[in-house]
C-alpha cells in the first residue's frame, strides 16, 4: 500500500494527539486485568468437598505471569474480594510506588476497586506476587502466583517447571479453610502452619519426565510460615539461583535444601532414575518423609549424561558492598512464646507482655511491637549498609527486605549470594549487607506472615 500525503497527515495528526494526552487515557484500554476472586475448587482429594479460596484469576496458584528481562509489566488489579487488598511483586527491584504495600506505598484497594501496576523487571529470575494487605489471611486463602522473568538467552535445559510449595490449614470435615487467622497460639509460636501440603495446588503432583532429561525447577515457598526441608532422590541437582538472583557458580545439591517462607531456589536437575521408576523431590519430615513432587520416568532423553550446567547470566547491579565503609545497623527481634519478653512499646506506650498479647502483639523489633512512624534507618542512595539481625526468640524468622537484595556476611567477613529473604534460626545472630540503591520506603519484615502482623514489621527510607 502506498501511503498518500493525506494518510501521512492523518497519521501525524493522530500521533500528535496521542502525545498531547495524559498517558493514562490510551493506556487504560490495553492494560490486562488481574482479578482477585473468590472461587471454589477441588483442593482436597476428590472424595472431599470443594474448598472456597481466594485466587488471582480464580486459580491456585494464581495465573503465571511471565515476561522477558527488562520488559514492562502492566496489570490492572481488580479487587473482586470482600476485603481491601493490594499486590506485592516479591523480589522485584521495583519502583517504590509499585511495591504494593498497603499502608506504606499505596492505599489498599477497596472491594470493587482497581489499581494499575506498571513497572519494569530489571532482573531475570524466579519471583512471585502476593497480597500485601492482611497478608496473613489473604495469602493463606490463596492469593499468590508465580512471576517469572526470562533471561535474554535461555539456559540449556530440556524444559522447566514452576513449583509453588504451599500448605493449607483446612477443616477436614468441611474441607474449608480454617478462619482462625488471628489465633494467638499460632501468632505467638511458629506461625500458621497448615495440615495439608500442596505443590501447584495439588497434594500429589506427578510430572512425567524422561531418563537423563535436564529440567530447571523453580521452587517457590508461598506458605504463611512453613519451612520446607527438601531432598532430591534419583535426581542430580545444582542450585543456579536463590531468590531470583543467579549464583556465580552452580552449587551441587548434596544435602537437604531448606526453603523458608517466601524464598525461591532455582535448580537444574538431571533425571537419573530408570524407565518405569520415579524420581522425587522429597519433603523431609520430622517423623517421616513424603514425596512433595513425583517425577515418573518413561522414555529416555539421551543415552549419556550431559556435562554439568553452567551459571545463569548475571543480573545488573550485583556489586558487593564495601563492608569497611558500611553504615552499621542493628535489629533485635524479641518476643513470642518462651521468648521472655517483659514489655514493648505499642501506640507509643510501654506495655507488659500480657497487655501486648491482649492487643494481638507478641513480637517486637528493637523493643517496639508496631510499625513506627519513623523508619529503622534513614539511608542515602548509594550508601553501603551492614545490618546485624539478633534473633532473641526461640523461633526461626524469614526476614524479607523489599526493593533491594542483600548478601549475608559470614563470621569471617565473606559475602554470600544475593537474597531478598533470610531465614534466621532461633537464638541466632546473622548479618546482612547491601548497597542502598533504590529510593523509597521499603518494608523489612518477617515473612512468617502472622509474625509480621503481630509486631515483626519495620521499614527503611532511602532518599
Ligand atoms: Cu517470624
Amino acid at each position: 500500500m502506498i501511503a498518500t500525503r493525506r494518510d501521512a497527515l492523518k497519521l501525524a495528526g493522530l500521533a500528535g494527539l496521542g502525545a498531547g494526552l495524559p498517558r493514562g487515557l490510551f493506556a487504560a484500554e490495553e492494560i490486562p486485568e488481574l482479578a482477585a476472586q473468590v472461587a471454589r475448587l477441588q483442593l482436597l482429594p476428590d472424595s472431599y468437598p470443594q474448598t472456597e479460596v481466594w485466587g488471582y484469576g480464580g486459580t491456585i496458584p494464581g495465573r503465571e505471569i511471565r515476561l522477558g528481562q527488562g520488559q514492562r509489566l502492566r496489570r490492572r488489579f481488580v479487587n473482586d474480594l470482600p476485603q481491601a487488598s493490594s499486590i506485592h511483586w516479591h523480589g522485584i527491584r521495583i519502583d517504590n510506588a509499585m511495591d504494593g504495600v498497603s499502608g506504606l506505598t499505596q492505599d489498599a484497594v477497596a472491594p470493587g476497586g482497581t489499581f494499575d501496576y506498571d513497572f519494569v523487571t530489571p532482573d531475570a529470575g524466579t519471583y512471585w506476587y502476593h497480597a500485601h494487605n492482611r497478608s496473613w489471611e489473604q495469602v493463606a486463602r490463596g492469593l499468590h502466583g508465580p512471576l517469572i522473568v526470562d533471561e535474554a538467552e535461555a539456559p540449556d535445559v530440556d524444559r522447566e517447571e514452576v513449583l509453588i510449595l504451599d500448605d493449607w490449614l483446612l477443616n477436614p470435615e468441611t474441607g474449608q479453610i480454617d478462619d482462625s487467622f488471628d489465633h494467638p497460639m499460632m501468632m505467638s509460636h511458629g506461625g500458621r502452619t497448615g495440615n495439608y501440603v500442596t505443590t501447584n495446588g495439588r497434594y500429589n503432583l506427578s510430572l512425567p519426565v524422561r531418563r537423563h532429561e535436564r529440567l530447571r525447577l523453580r521452587l517457590i515457598n508461598a506458605s504463611n510460615a512453613r519451612i520446607f526441608p527438601l531432598r532430591l532422590s534419583r535426581l542430580e541437582g545444582w542450585i543456579v539461583a536463590l531468590d531470583g538472583m543467579p549464583l556465580a557458580t552452580p552449587a551441587p545439591v548434596e544435602d537437604v535444601l531448606v526453603l523458608g517462607p517466601a524464598q525461591r531456589t532455582d535448580l537444574i536437575v538431571d533425571v537419573l532414575a530408570d524407565e518405569g521408576e520415579t524420581a522425587d523431590l522429597v519433603h523431609v519430615g520430622d517423623a517421616e518423609n513424603f514425596s512433595q513432587v513425583v517425577f515418573t520416568v518413561s522414555g529416555t532423553a539421551s543415552q549419556t549424561r550431559r556435562a554439568a550446567p553452567v551459571a545463569l547470566p548475571p543480573n545488573p547491579k550485583m556489586d558487593r558492598p564495601d563492608l569497611a565503609g558500611a553504615t552499621p545497623l542493628r535489629l533485635v527481634m524479641s518476643g513470642g512464646a518462651m521468648g521472655g519478653m517483659d514489655s514493648a512499646i505499642l501506640n507509643g506506650e510501654r506495655m507488659g507482655f500480657r497487655e501486648l498479647a491482649a492487643a494481638g502483639r507478641f513480637w517486637a523489633f528493637n523493643g517496639v511491637a508496631e510499625m513506627t512512624d519513623t523508619p529503622l534507618a534513614d539511608l542515602g542512595l548509594g550508601e553501603p549498609v551492614r545490618l546485624e539481625i539478633v534473633n532473641d526468640t526461640v523461633f526461626p524468622h524469614a526476614m524479607h527486605l523489599h526493593g533491594m537484595h542483600f548478601r549475608e556476611v559470614s563470621k569471617d567477613g565473606a559475602l554470600g549470594p544475593l537474597r531478598d529473604t533470610i531465614l534466621v534460626g532461633g537464638r541466632e545472630t546473622r548479618e546482612i549487607a547491601f548497597i542502598v540503591d533504590n529510593p523509597g520506603d521499603w518494608l523489612f519484615h518477617c515473612h512468617m506472615l502472622g509474625h509480621a502482623a503481630s509486631g515483626m514489621t519495620t521499614w527503611v527510607r532511602v532518599t
